[in-house]
């Protein structure tokens, strides 16, 4: 693709990965874009971890300390992780060497809500940034940055570090240019004030990210696409969940409890939300709205039937032919999506002010309706909790779902007690697996139990859960949400023991 302009005031920035990967010291805290797949820095990461392996073989340690927005791609988690050059990293991974890295005690990683990233960073919690490593799709003749296919916590990135090396990424689209809203009216207590945002669809800053030009060191031009992983198409287990959470909001017009055009939709990444995305697409609602993090393929094809009007995200996560097509038609969806730093995408004001349908994926439940999303077994991180908690928490109704197994059956989604709990029940209002769905609003929890195990639990563990409940409602030491905690985690030690909770 044709190279993108760059003022003749930044020309002289303009340089090789390698020579900006030079820039990074060991040591670094370094403030990467990206955000599910898209919009990371692929070029400068890649030289940064060849440099890294040089120097451990000479002897020599270098590591540095990572904040992104969320998941980046194989460039940059991948490469570095598989270098031994991430001593830390923050607040969401889903790289599977980096997590090999983080379950082996080898790297540090601070799992944290998505929309709390960016205030942190004001406050200085987080410690200095050294470093902003940001790709950009263009720069405007007066010097303002054109946002890439994510905006995540770039804009603070920009404000905080020292060094800024941009990289230019011509394989991104130039319609970009006007999708973006880059709200500039944060602030940190007491000066705070409400974020003028009523609706999905209103814009409320402006299109592109201001910087400082002193603080650019260097600018790499890349033509690199996006990671883009392909979705499987939707399974039967995936067009079940959809079905019964589509007869659930169906349910809900009919008791008048949201309108036709439901309410702002939140969607988790995944195989199960896309089959849900694909689901609406057949449903009677019309001129739906989405508030959410990302932009996936079902959401475009909405967009495209003219069944969802709008969605406003803070990235997009496409496969690889969804985004070509996207690249290619990107004009038609320039008044239909906007893209908002996270802060903003996921920021609790705004998802309890509009009601988000939040829907998002798990790992286990259990029968009180506490849900664990991060950790397989109760210490085996998988990603992170990402943006589940900041729409789970405020949503207008908050949904989970998944398969009632994993493993081949091995292990149950449903258990007695969550190994590790990331969204307390308080903020679980419906589960639901390809079984069936519990509606857990207005219940005590031992209500909560049996609804879960009779809705949503696997046959194959059914008889097993009923059995514990019983046996903890007459042993319990209190009766309010009866447990026998010699038990409560007995089955993850059975699958750690013999490799299935049966
Ligand atoms: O592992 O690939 O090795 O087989 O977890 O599980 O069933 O493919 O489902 O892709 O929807 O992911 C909670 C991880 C679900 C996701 C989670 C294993 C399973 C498989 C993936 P394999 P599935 P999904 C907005 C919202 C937190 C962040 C979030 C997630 C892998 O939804 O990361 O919600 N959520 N963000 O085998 C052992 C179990 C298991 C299990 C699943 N009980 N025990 N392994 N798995 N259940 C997006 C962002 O924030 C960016």
């Amino acid at each position: 693709t044709a190279r993108r302009p760059v003022p003749q005031s930044l020309q002289s920035k303009i340089m090789s990965a390698e020579d900006a990967a030079s820039l990074v010291e060991n040591g670094a805290t370094v403030g990467m874009s990206g955000f599910t797949g898209s919009g990371y820095p692929k070029a400068v990461p890649l030289a940064l971890a060849a440099k890294i392996e040089e120097r451990h073989a000479q002897g020599e340690k270098f590591r540095i300390k990572i904040w992104s927005g969320a998941s980046t791609g194989p460039e940059l988690d991948g490469a570095l992780a598989k270098a031994d050059g991430i001593d830390f990293r923050l607040p969401y991974n889903s790289d599977p060497i980096a997590r090999e890295r983080i379950n082996k005690g080898e790297m540090k990683y601070f799992d944290m809500h998505l929309s709390q990233v960016a205030p942190m960073a004001w406050q200085g919690f987080l410690g200095k940034l050294d470093t902003a490593i940001v790709e950009i799709s263009g720069i405007t003749p007066e010097g303002d940055l054109i946002p890439s296919s994510s905006i995540g916590n770039n804009k603070t990135w920009l404000e905080c570090a020292d060094k800024i090396i941009l990289e230019l990424n011509s394989w991104q689209s130039e319609y970009l240019n006007g999708m973006h809203d880059i709200y500039y009216g944060t602030a940190l207590p007491p000066n705070r004030v409400g974020i003028p945002l009523i609706k999905p669809d209103d814009r409320i800053g402006q299109p592109h990210f201001k910087v400082d030009p002193s603080k650019i060191v260097a600018i790499v031009e890349t033509d690199t696409p996006d990671r883009n992983a392909p979705f499987a198409k939707p399974d039967q287990t995936a067009l079940d969940i959809a079905g019964h959470l589509l007869e659930f909001l169906n349910h809900e017009l009919k008791m008048g409890r949201m309108p036709k055009e439901l309410l702002p939709l939140q969607s988790g990444v995944g195989n199960v939300t896309n089959a849900v995305l694909a689901g609406l697409l057949d449903s009677p609602f019309e001129n739906m709205t989405a508030f959410t993090e990302v932009i996936q393929d079902g959401m475009l094809d909405m967009l495209d039937a003219g069944k969802l009007r709008m969605a406003s995200a803070t990235a997009f996560s496409l496969s690889p032919e969804a985004a070509m097509k996207f690249n290619a038609e990107a004009h038609r969806y320039r008044d239909k999506l906007i893209l908002r730093p996270q802060e903003i995408s996921n920021h609790p004001e705004l998802i309890r002010r509009l009601g988000c349908v939040a829907m998002n994926g798990l790992i286990e439940a259990d029968i009180y309706g506490n849900v664990n999303s991060t950790h397989v077994m109760g210490s085996r991180i998988q990603n992170g909790i990402g943006g589940s908690g900041d729409f789970a928490r405020n949503a207008f109704v908050s949904i989970f779902m998944t398969p009632s197994t994993a493993k081949g059956g091995a292990i149950s989604a449903i258990v007695p007690m969550a190994s590790h709990v990331d969204h307390i029940n308080q903020d679980v209002q419906v589960i639901v697996t390809e079984q069936g769905l519990a509606d857990l609003r207005g219940l005590d929890p031992k209500q909560k139990a049996e609804l879960i195990i009779e809705k949503c639990a696997h046959p194959a563990y059914r008889d097993m859960l009923r059995d514990y409940y019983e046996r903890a409602k007459k042993s319990s030491f209190g009766g309010h949400a009866p447990h026998d905690l010699r038990e409560a985690l007995s089955w993850h030690q059975r699958f750690i023991d013999t490799g299935s909770m049966k």
